[in-house]
């Protein structure tokens, strides 16, 4: 192509690109057109030295360790994975929602323990890690993670990276948005409830609209114990949120203010909100037993919405432009951004003015906005480099600008000035972004992760369904330099990037660890010493078979039980050797299970048919690892 196709190829695309809002025909198009300017340009671009330089910097080379974790939500794959950065060499997947044939994650019995009520469910939605923080710093305990497949909030263990805790959030339908309190320290964490259901929604009052209440609500959860604690009813509906740097506020962004349900009704309104939470004070009225609750439910609710135009003590909605997204608090604590979507708009919201905004000391809700830079089409999310610098994702653009806050306010407030530093294409259509520390007090400005939805050609193709594309930038310099593009499956929403120092993971399983406590108990109560004990016990049709491993062996090589037994097998690897695991598969049962060193897993299933079955180890320990191997005798019930 020459160079004056693929300027008109640009002007083109650029046309079709300022028409795509509202028209999905025109959708395709535009991301057709973007392949070939993509293409023609990748193939122009000679790599300059400072993007050499800086692709020098992110290399990491073999046996050399990555500088930050990376947090990965996995989207509609259900898990979240740990990824290097800046080598974005993706470290280990951590099952949560999902099932996993590695682990046996939702077939093992401490799993099913975690999934609870829910471990029928096999899929999640996984979109917004939150890292737990003490004074506004990662401090390597947790990270919670959102489903927005079945309105499920989960706990991940920093220390041996494993889902602990999952709660089912009632009364609400698909939890999005997910922050963790930030300051002091994480004891909470706040939940968006995404759809407007009718209340009580058992199906009598599913016709009309007028004739049921409806709304959704904004939950918080105790971090510790997972409960939910309070529920919040809002107007609206709820997006994404965030957290301050205070403890006292939390801001949601809402893109159906119209409360429609239908998708020309959601876009009727040229502003919606921002909605602001008092915490504090919702906080207080729920411990001074000033809550309702809902039929079925146990959970103290208050209630958020306007009543006859006048706002309730907990919440104030701040008309943004339109139909905003991603919600996101600068590290400095001074502003929450929040982005337009279908506004070209981000707008600014000065935190310190929003005491102000509760004691109604200001004419107007949007006396809290500072500045409404305008920054491209679609922005969907901003992160911050600690330097004053905010970087937004523009969906519908493909790029990410970078813009100076300060700036930004100034030319609100009528001075000439530009905010907009730099804009740099990326490939393609990005959602969500972040910079290394930037949900934190310590951003440091050295590297952005931008999560870009489509991949095109950027990779060898794959059939219809492609890989997602995270792009790392070197920040760190006055411009952002693109150095890696890193194919995802399905589908990156967010990450926390986490200095490795914040982070201290186990070497080996403690024996005392929770997380199989309930195998321990069982053993104790059948006097088995799960450390040195291979035994089968029998009461009535249920049968308890524990062994131990030791490369490259199983503590029993057989074990024998009747047909229709129910058998649970727990199993105790005492390799203490870094990263030497076991698994036991059972041929044809669909069981796999990992058991790391100095781990006890179990799992419980029926022995439905009669004859040999094989059980072999299936994480490769040893030279003799094919040879670890045992069977399972089942006597057929008239043998
Ligand atoms: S959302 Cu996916 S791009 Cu679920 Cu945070 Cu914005
Ligand atoms: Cu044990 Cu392979
Ligand atoms: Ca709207």
């Amino acid at each position: 192509m020459t160079d004056k196709k693929i300027t008109q190829e640009v002007e083109k695309n650029g046309m079709s690109r300022r028409s795509f809002l509202g028209a999905t025909a025109a959708t395709g198009a535009t991301l057709a057109a973007a392949t070939a300017v993509g293409t023609s340009m990748s193939s122009r671009e000679a790599v300059a030295s400072p993007a050499k330089d800086a692709m020098a910097k992110a290399h990491v080379g073999p046996a050399e360790l990555d500088e930050y974790y990376g947090i990965w939500s996995g989207g509609q794959s259900g898990e979240v994975r740990i990824v290097g950065i800046p080598s974005m060499r993706e470290l280990m997947r951590v099952p949560v929602f999902n099932r996993c044939s590695a682990t046996g994650w939702g077939m093992t019995n401490e799993s099913k323990e975690i999934l609870g009520e829910t471990a029928e469910w096999e899929n999640g939605d996984t979109h917004h890690p939150q890292s737990s923080c003490t004074d506004g710093h990662y401090d390597g305990r947790w990270s919670f993670i959102n489903d927005k497949a079945n309105t499920r909030v989960a706990r991940i263990r920093l220390d041996v990276m494993k889902c602990d805790k999952v709660t089912l959030i009632p009364n609400t339908q698909s939890i999005h948005g997910l922050h963790c309190q930030r300051v002091p320290s994480t004891t909470r964490v706040y939940a968006n409830g995404e759809f407007i259901i009718p209340h009580p929604n058992d199906g009598k009052l599913i016709e009309k609209v007028d004739e049921a209440e409806h709304f959704t609500m904004y939950t918080a959860l105790d971090a510790e114990t997972m409960d939910v604690v309070w529920q919040c009813i809002v107007d609206g509906n709820l997006d994404n949120t965030a957290t301050d740097y205070t403890g006292r506020f939390a801001g949601a962004t809402c893109y159906n203010s119209e409360m429609a349900f239908d998708l020309a009704g959601q876009m009727r309104n040229e502003r919606d909100w921002v909605v602001v939470f008092d915490l504090h004070k919702i906080e207080e009225d729920v411990k001074a037993g000033k809550f309702i609750t809902l039929p079925g439910s146990k959970v103290p609710v208050v209630d958020g919405r306007k009543k006859d135009g006048k706002n309730s003590p907990y919440t104030r909605y701040v008309p943004v432009p339109k139909n905003p997204h991603g919600i996101h608090a600068s590290p400095d604590g001074k502003y929450w951004v929040a982005n337009g979507k279908l506004s070209p708009t981000v707008s600014v919201i000065e935190l310190a003015r929003l005491p102000d905004l509760f004691a109604d000391k200001l004419s107007d809700e949007r006396d809290v906005i500072v500045a409404e830079p305008e920054l491209g089409l679609g922005p969907l999310h901003t992160t911050f480099d600690g330097r004053g610098n905010a970087y937004s994702s523009l969906f519908i653009d493909s790029q990410v600008v970078k813009w100076n806050v300060d700036a930004a306010i100034r030319h609100y407030k009528g001075e000439k000035v530009n905010y907009i530093l730099q804009k740099s294409d990326v490939h393609y259509q990005p959602g969500h972004l972040q910079a290394s520390l930037g949900e934190t007090r310590d951003a440091d400005g050295k590297w952005l992760v931008v999560l870009s939805k489509f991949s095109k050609d950027r990779f060898l193709p794959t059939g219809p369904l492609r890989a997602e594309n995270d792009q790392l930038f070197d920040i760190s310099g006055d411009e952002m330099v693109l150095v890696h593009d890193g194919p995802a499956f399905a589908e990156p929403h967010d990450i926390n990037i986490i200095r490795r120092d914040q982070i201290q993971t186990k070497r080996v399983w403690d024996r005392n660890d929770p997380f199989f406590a309930g195998a321990v108990a069982r053993a104790k109560q059948d006097g088995v010493n799960l450390e040195t004990d291979n035994k089968v016990i029998r009461d009535g049709n249920k049968v308890r078979v524990y062994m131990i491993s030791v490369a490259p062996s199983f503590g029993l090589s057989e074990f024998e039980v009747n047909e229709g037994d129910e058998v649970t097998v727990t199993v105790t690897n005492l390799d203490h050797i870094e990263d030497l695991s076991h698994g036991f598969c059972l041929v044809n049962h669909g069981i796999n299970m990992e058991i790391s060193p100095q781990q006890t897993s179990s799992v419980t299933f029926t022995a439905s048919k009669p004859g040999v079955h094989y059980y072999f180890c299936t994480w490769f320990c040893h030279a003799l690892h094919m040879e670890m191997a045992g069977r399972m005798k089942v006597r057929a019930k008239n043998g």
